[in-house]
């Protein structure tokens, strides 16, 4: 068969943080545990489909510029190159799983029949690949933004037809992760969102979006799909302003319409900073209800200010990041790590995409060894814990346990006065990340 990859004759291997091969990993060691479990069971790494295979360099100065061997035939054949290249990239990288769009492995058709065809033929090629390979599916979705039809929202769109076609493309698109053994299934709403209040109807939009997730969860319960729904939140970028602005919203909004239970959150970096929040916020608010279900490891760029979905190399972020994804008890689970990245339009060359993923898979086990680091040494937690510590006092305790009230505590401060100025110690925690992570 041929390969699309023929510079890299075998699967990266780990040579530790002194080899100067760009085509080896030096801190990710599939095997090596931290905090019981190996680096592969924490990060699940996964390729994504959409920028690795089907991305051109195309930014909104200039349409696609790479030449890639497998993009070539007709859409069919195109499709069937790609899903080798995919499976050959993987087993090369050392990657155990893929996440896709429908559109990204099969092409859209002249009609829905046509299109429904084409995956269900993609859907079999895959399957025999993942069974040759055993590459997995980490998650799949729908694409329901792309095509001018959704260019007012898919569940949100004002014209029911509309809202009916987009719950027939995920009724398919569910229906092939199932198929596939897919572990998660992710929803981005990508159009789901308004340009203008003038024309919108805002509740009726989110009435009509929280029934569409009802009718795909009440579909995975049919077909016998297992795997973990999740949404992945954005606040702008297309529409003006999306309804899954970050992770609180997302989290308040299923609650309000009886869906927590069936969803957890897909993190993005470049997402998280688009609404203003760190990376690690938004992977802290959702840790903290047990909610960390996937993460988009990509990065920003601080200078551009829009979804770059670059890959990560700021190993201050990945550290901090990782310090927010090991609160989650148990990890997170059923998800993984996918980069959700492009390499630059500059960077045309297929091994590029090897240096892109490499240093995104080193610069995130280095943040977990250092994430590791920060949450076992003592002088640190020491002084978050002396924060705090006024909470394990009677008061605190009645407070928290709900036994309080105003009297109490109006009668408390008449007795005690005015609190004590103390320090938050940012600077010295600071000192302490950076002696942490230089002396690893
Ligand atoms: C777009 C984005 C998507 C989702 C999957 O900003 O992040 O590619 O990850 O639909
Ligand atoms: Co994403």
């Amino acid at each position: 068969m041929k390969s699309y990859f023929p510079l890299v004759k075998s699967p990266i291997k780990y040579a530790g943080p002194k080899s100067r091969d760009p085509l080896t990993f030096k801190w990710f060691n599939a095997k090596q545990k931290v905090r019981g479990k190996t680096m592969a069971q924490h990060f699940r790494f996964a390729v994504a489909y959409w920028h690795t295979f089907k991305g051109g360099g195309s930014d909104m100065f200039g349409p696609a510029a790479w030449v890639r061997e497998w993009n070539v035939g007709s859409p069919m054949e195109a499709a069937e190159k790609a899903l080798q290249a995919n499976f050959e990239f993987c087993q090369k990288l050392g990657v155990p799983y893929y996440c896709f769009h429908d559109r990204d492995i099969a092409p859209e058709g002249a009609t829905f029949t046509e299109s429904v065809k084409n995956l269900e033929t993609v859907v079999k090629q895959a399957k025999k690949m993942q069974k040759d390979t055993g590459i997995k599916l980490l998650w799949g979705t729908a694409n329901l933004f792309s095509n001018p039809r959704y260019t007012h929202g898919a569940g949100t769109n004002p014209d029911v037809q509309v809202f009916a076609y987009a719950a027939a493309q995920l009724k398919h698109a569910l229906e092939a992760t199932c198929e596939l053994g897919g572990e998660n299934y992710v929803f981005w709403g990508g159009r789901e969102g308004y340009e203008t209040l003038l024309n919108t109807k805002y509740s009726q939009e989110q009435n009509q979006f929280a029934a569409l997730l009802q009718l795909a969860v009440d579909h995975a319960k049919k077909i016998g799909f297992k795997g973990q729904f999740l949404i992945e939140p954005k606040p702008r970028e297309p529409s003006k302003h999306q309804y899954d602005y970050d992770t609180a919203t997302v989290l308040s909004f299923l609650r309000a319409h009886g869906l927590y239970d069936h969803f957890k959150i897909n993190v993005e970096a470049n997402h998280a900073t688009l609404a203003g929040h760190t990376f690690a916020h938004e992977l802290t608010v959702a840790a903290a209800e047990n909610k960390l279900g996937s993460i988009d490891a990509n990065a920003g760029d601080v200078l551009l200010g829009w979804d770059t979905d670059q890959f990560p190399v700021n190993l201050y972020d990945t550290a901090t990041a990782m310090v927010a994804v090991l609160q989650q008890k148990g990890g997170i689970g059923s998800g993984g790590f996918n980069f959700d990245a492009k390499c630059r339009r500059g960077s045309n060359d297929v091994m590029d995409l090897f240096y892109a993923h490499i240093g995104g898979m080193d610069a995130f086990a280095k943040g977990l060894l250092v994430a590791d680091k920060i949450l076992s040494d003592k002088a640190y937690s020491q002084i978050v814990d002396d924060r705090y510590a006024t909470w394990k006092s009677p008061v605190g305790k009645e407070i928290l346990a709900g036994k309080s009230s105003l009297d109490k505590l109006a009668a408390f401060t008449l007795k005690n006065g005015e609190p004590a100025l103390k320090s938050g110690r940012q600077e010295l925690l600071e000192i302490h990340f950076n002696d942490i992570l230089l002396s690893l």
